[in-house]
């Protein structure tokens, strides 16, 4: 033993010893208690459990000095070098902390064995993964909650082995663990990155892997990526963008549309660095095209590097200048560094003059050059002229087969080192990925149909008889095709308006569908709508009336169960739902089971949100809630059509509620609002909400949808409108009319940007990479800012000719929030500026006309922003309008 004893050898019972050096503690004199901690030791385990059998939960006696004394021991061994001694004290502590019932006492041995840890903490981390594979259930609860308190970021790996063991108890605790060690920890940016990159895998639902994602894309931006794909849409993709498409937030070939052209990036690229994920099929060909044109077969005119499942038995005799990740014909590569086909692949390809590197999975697959072929002949003794291109597209080359790609990303190389700037941090609240995709919507239907559409009322009663609803041709697919036809993205559908009749049949209530003639009560309109908007390629979402006027318990506790009995009904069992619409309105009187009485509540207590909040989170993570007061979108503060001209996408939500007295505050939203809750309007193409006949010469025309258009996603909100079926449970033809007439007439207000491929110039900007020449160029990640300190700026498109104009559209890239704050737009006309108009905010977005001006230049003067403007798109149009 290598410790020296305070006291000599003695014949004492261990009790007393204990007993005796108990007595000296507490000191101060640090080498003194190292001292006895060394005699302390030298009792062995039947000492140690003496000690520790002194603790006592707090207020129930005086356990002073025990507690010291294990305390001094946990910090002896954490500095010193007894790695028998450390782990045996750990192990008992972890048997204490398993078997103590007080939380006291257990989180006191719980410390001590963080504390053995914070100096040796791999040692000790073996000692707890040991305890926590070998243990029971509570000692695994036990080296859980050690690891996870442990400030140690080495800690991190034993959470991923946690997390990929699969064991439902701990996976989804540790994978947050995991995330917050690396969040916290100090390692650099690109460390950062490896280890989100192993945790996304485990990602607990889609809306949390695009937590990650975002933050790996932070990270990225600081090192100067960009992202080229939104998860979204193709914008910023040119080629065949009809055989690739967008599924679930990844980007994929579509075979059955031939996948044989090639998707490339519309801006050229000489030097960079591309990051991307992919996940092959069964003997899947794909290609990465770089230094490419538009046209031509990429491997000869441009470079292709293989994408391909080479582990196919088909590709058994291939050439390794033919293995995935070979330059094709050039340069070889090695093989056998592919995932598994269906497992993400992730790689990184470095193109730099004439070297070309290509890591796979974290293997280096190629390190070539390709100035020796290119000046002395191929591998494969074919002509590339592609070899010599200094610059080009980057793409995705189609060989019909099955593939997928995610996380697509660039770093432009081109752009010095030196000069590489720092995007702004985001400036106030910003949206959710669930928020940004919403954003996109834009433009889609609602839908009111219950009893009223056959009773001609617009607030049905409560007292309906069930068989009053009896469409004669239901056809949902109708509603989907017109809805898509007319552009709009979406179909929300009110299954329960305040006459509580359910167009689902409810296992809570008989007042629905179940009770009807039609379909001989086994119909159910959310499943066939369900299904017609998977057909059409719409999202799906639901209005359920929290004022229930059928409902004998409306008003009391017992409805808040019924109705949220309701919203998991809708929430499970007619797949993904993207917008759950909390209606404020209760005119009181109502049917109420017979009660026929009238039933107000107070809007702030009676419905505790909260609570049902947490439903659609745990049901339908990607959804998003609206209501008077958010949380996620809020309602616009009319049902005129009318978005505020003014409207920050922020609200001071704390304190609001639906159905509270706010349709002010609504419009323009609050500018220093602390959450971002966006507008929406909703608003019917008839007076109406429901269908009457005696409306149906009073349908909006197309020219009036047009000024609702501008109105509302004019304004920087979606537009909800309204279209109610008819009797026949179909939308009428005059309706139908009209949607279609504006849709064209859409297309010819919008025909050709005149503003793309135009020169742009900017009084300032932030630096490389962040030019105004970012406002026009297709992508929507890319933008023009200036530097932190500068929070106004003007922009000038030079047309190169005299042009007519008279519309415009601004987009704030609001990833980073919403910050301008007033701006102006004029003409360059006879050698001055003349104002065209004048505005406040942007937001995501803002479209305005003006009288037609013939101009060579367009200005967008950024006069007041709240921190640096950040713009990611400009485009100006000549309409037939006005
Ligand atoms: C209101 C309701 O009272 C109307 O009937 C309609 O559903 C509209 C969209 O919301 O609050």
């Amino acid at each position: 033993m290598i410790f020296q004893s305070v006291f000599p050898q003695d014949n004492r019972t261990t009790e007393t010893k204990v007993a005796d050096l108990l007595a000296r503690l507490p000191s101060n004199d640090h080498q003194y208690v190292d001292k006895i901690m060394v005699d302390i030791l030298l009792l062995g385990e039947s000492g140690l459990k003496q000690i520790c059998d002194q603790v006592v939960p707090a207020g129930t006696g005086d356990d002073t000095r025990p507690r010291f004394a294990i305390e001094s021991l946990s910090r002896f061994l954490s500095v010193k070098n007894n790695e028998i001694e450390r782990a045996m004290w750990e192990k008992m502590c972890i048997s204490y902390a398993t078997v103590e019932k007080d939380p006291d006492v257990k989180d006191f041995f719980i410390k001590q064995i963080q504390m053995l840890g914070e100096n040796h903490s791999s040692e000790s981390l073996n000692t707890v993964l040991k305890e926590f594979e070998n243990g029971n259930a509570d000692v695994r609860d036990i080296c859980f909650k050690i690891l996870s308190d442990w400030r140690d970021y080495s800690v991190t790996s034993s959470f991923y082995e946690i997390c990929a063991s699969g064991d439902k108890t701990y996976e989804g605790p540790a994978f947050e663990e995991y995330i917050r060690h690396i969040k916290s920890s100090d390692l650099n940016d690109e460390q950062k990155l490896l280890l989100y990159r192993k945790i996304m895998p485990f990602a607990l639902s889609p809306v949390r892997k695009n937590e990650i994602l975002m933050e790996t894309g932070k990270l990225e931006t600081h090192e100067g990526f960009i992202s080229l794909f939104n998860g979204r849409n193709l914008n910023g993709w040119v080629g065949d963008t009809i055989a690739y498409g967008v599924e679930d937030g990844l980007l994929v070939t579509i075979p059955s549309k031939g996948n044989i052209g090639n998707l490339y990036i519309k801006k050229e690229y000489a030097d960079f660095v591309i990051r991307f994920e992919f996940q092959l099929t069964p003997a899947a060909n794909n290609g990465l095209g770089i230094r490419a044109p538009l046209t031509g077969d990429a491997a000869y005119v441009g470079m292709e590097l293989q994408i391909l499942d080479d582990t196919d038995p088909v590709y058994a005799n291939l050439q390794p200048y033919q293995y995935h990740g070979s330059v094709y014909g050039v340069i070889p590569s090695k093989r056998g560094f592919l995932k598994p086909v269906g497992e993400w692949n992730y790689e990184e390809v470095t193109a730099k003059g004439s070297k070309i590197e290509i890591v796979l999975n974290g293997t280096k697959i190629v390190d070539g050059d390709i100035a020796g072929p290119r000046d002395n002949g191929t591998m494969d003794h074919k002509d590339h002229p592609g070899l010599k291109n200094s610059t080009g597209h980057i793409g995705f080359l189609g060989h019909g087969s099955l593939v997928k790609f995610r996380n697509i990303r660039i770093k432009d190389l081109s752009l010095s080192p030196g000069s590489q700037v720092n995007p702004p941090e985001p400036f106030g609240p910003v949206p959710s990925e669930r928020q940004l995709a919403w954003h996109e919507m834009e433009y889609y239907m609602f839908v009111h149909f219950t009893v009223n559409t056959f009773t001609d009322k617009e607030w049905g009663y409560g007292d309906e008889n069930e068989s009053v609803f009896n469409p004669t041709d239901l056809d949902c697919r109708q509603w989907a095709k017109v809805a898509r036809d007319a552009g709009m993205k979406g179909i929300i559908i009110t299954a329960k308006h305040h006459d509580g009749f359910c167009l689902w049949p409810s296992k809570f209530t008989s007042h629905s569908v179940k009770s009807s003639v039609w379909r001989n009560g086994k119909g159910d309109v959310l499943k066939e709508l369900r299904k017609a908007c998977d057909e059409y390629g719409l999202k799906l979402g639901v209005y359920l009336s929290p004022w229930d006027r059928n409902n004998s318990f409306y008003g009391f506790p017992e409805y808040l169960t019924y109705y949220r009995n309701q919203l998991r009904e809708l929430l499970s069992n007619y797949g993904d739902i993207f917008e759950v619409w909390f209606d404020g309105a209760n005119g009181g009187d109502g049917y109420y089971g017979g009660a026929n009485e009238t039933r107000k509540i107070d809007n702030k207590t009676y419905y505790v949100w909260p609570n049902t909040h947490k439903i659609v989170r745990e049901l339908q993570p990607s959804a998003l809630m609206f209501s008077d007061a958010g949380p996620d979108i809020r309602w616009v503060g009319n049902e005129s059509g009318m978005g505020s001209l003014t409207n920050w996408c922020l609200l001071k939500k704390d304190n609001m509620y639906p159905g509270g007295d706010f349709a002010k505050i609504l419009g323009e939203g609050h500018e220093d609002g602390n959450y971002w809750v966006p507008a929406e309007v909703d608003v019917s193409i008839r007076p109406g909400w429901f269908y009457h006949k005696d409306q149906d010469s009073l349908v909006r025309s197309p020219e009036n949808l047009m000024e609702l258009y501008y109105s509302s996603v004019g304004r920087n909100s979606n537009l909800l409108l309204n279209v109610p079926p008819d009797r026949t449970g179909q939308l009428h033809e005059n309706d139908i009319k009209s949607l279609l007439a504006f849709r064209e007439l859409l297309k010819k207000e919008f025909g050709t940007d005149l503003a793309k491929g135009k020169e742009v110039v900017a009084t300032s900007f932030r630096g490389k990479g962040y030019e105004a020449s970012n406002v026009n160029d297709s992508n929507p990640e890319t933008y023009w800012t200036t530097k932190d300190d500068v929070t106004n700026g003007e922009i000038v498109i030079d047309f190169g000719a005299e042009t007519e104009v008279n519309r415009i559209i601004l987009q704030e890239y609001i990833k980073l929030g919403q910050r301008v704050q007033s701006f102006n737009v004029s003409a360059f006309v006879e050698g001055s500026w003349k104002p065209l108009i004048e505005g406040t905010t942007i937001g995501y977005k803002v479209i305005r006309k003006f009288p037609v001006i013939k101009t060579s230049k367009i200005k967008i003067a950024i006069s007041k922003s709240k921190a640096c403007p950040v713009i990611s798109n400009v485009e100006l149009y000549r309409s037939p309008g006005n």
